[in-house]
């Protein structure tokens, strides 16, 4: 199975979503790729997990964003850990109705915290897991799921996403090699973890 590069994804996102749309970015690599390459045209449209950096935050806050603002699309973009961390919350969504796009950055692992790791030892420990089948995962909460298969479907697939009245996941591989050319591009990562 492919898996895509983080700043492809961004893009994607970013054509998928109107300028008033609203994306909320879990705590992760996922996070540094959108903090740094996502353009926003509005207050309030790129919501992320700061300070303390809580991981799993996107979720939750994808659903309440969409209670206030019904008429925007409203997405998640968080890592496979995130998202294994806040799952349960996909049985609200679905039951009160509220339609959040949830996008899944799959790459088996805490991706960030493995990048730290090269940055400082030079080698990764215990950062990598296993995965649910994401797709029967959705469809056992009777939400509607999906697998990206080639870089070409991950836009159409956010289409249909937002046109359908449903929640829906979208698990999409993501090659975290390139994230160590995102800091010597753009200076070293801040970040606390
Ligand atoms: C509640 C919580 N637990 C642990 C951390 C430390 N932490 C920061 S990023 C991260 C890994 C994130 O993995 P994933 O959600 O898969 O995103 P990826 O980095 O792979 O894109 C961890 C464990 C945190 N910030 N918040
Ligand atoms: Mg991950």
């Amino acid at each position: 199975m492919g898996s895509w590069a983080p700043a492809r994804v961004v893009a994607d996102i970013r054509t998928a979503m109107g300028e008033d749309d609203i994306v909320l970015c879990d705590t992760g690599a996922v996070k540094m790729w959108m903090a740094r390459l996502y353009p926003t045209y509005r207050p309030n449209t790129c919501l992320v997990s700061n300070g303390l950096a809580t991981m799993a935050f996107s979720i939750p806050g994808a659903f309440a964003a969409k209670l206030v603002h019904p008429e925007r699309r409203v997405m998640a973009a968080l890592g496979d850990g995130a998202f294994l961390m806040s799952t349960s919350e996909i049985e609200t969504a679905v039951r009160e109705g509220v339609h959040i796009t949830i996008l899944v950055w799959v790459d088996g692992g805490y991706g960030l915290i493995g990048w730290k790791q090269d940055i400082h030892f030079g080698r990764q420990a215990a950062v990598s897991f296993g995965n649910p089948d994401f797709v029967r995962l959705a469809e056992s909460f009777g939400a509607k799921g999906y697998r990206i298969e080639a870089a070409a479907d991950l836009l159409p697939t956010l289409e249909k996403a937002f046109a359908d009245e449903a929640v829906s996941i979208i698990a999409c591989p993501v090659d975290y090699a390139e994230n160590a050319r995102l800091i010597e591009r753009l200076g070293a990562l801040t970040e606390p973890i």
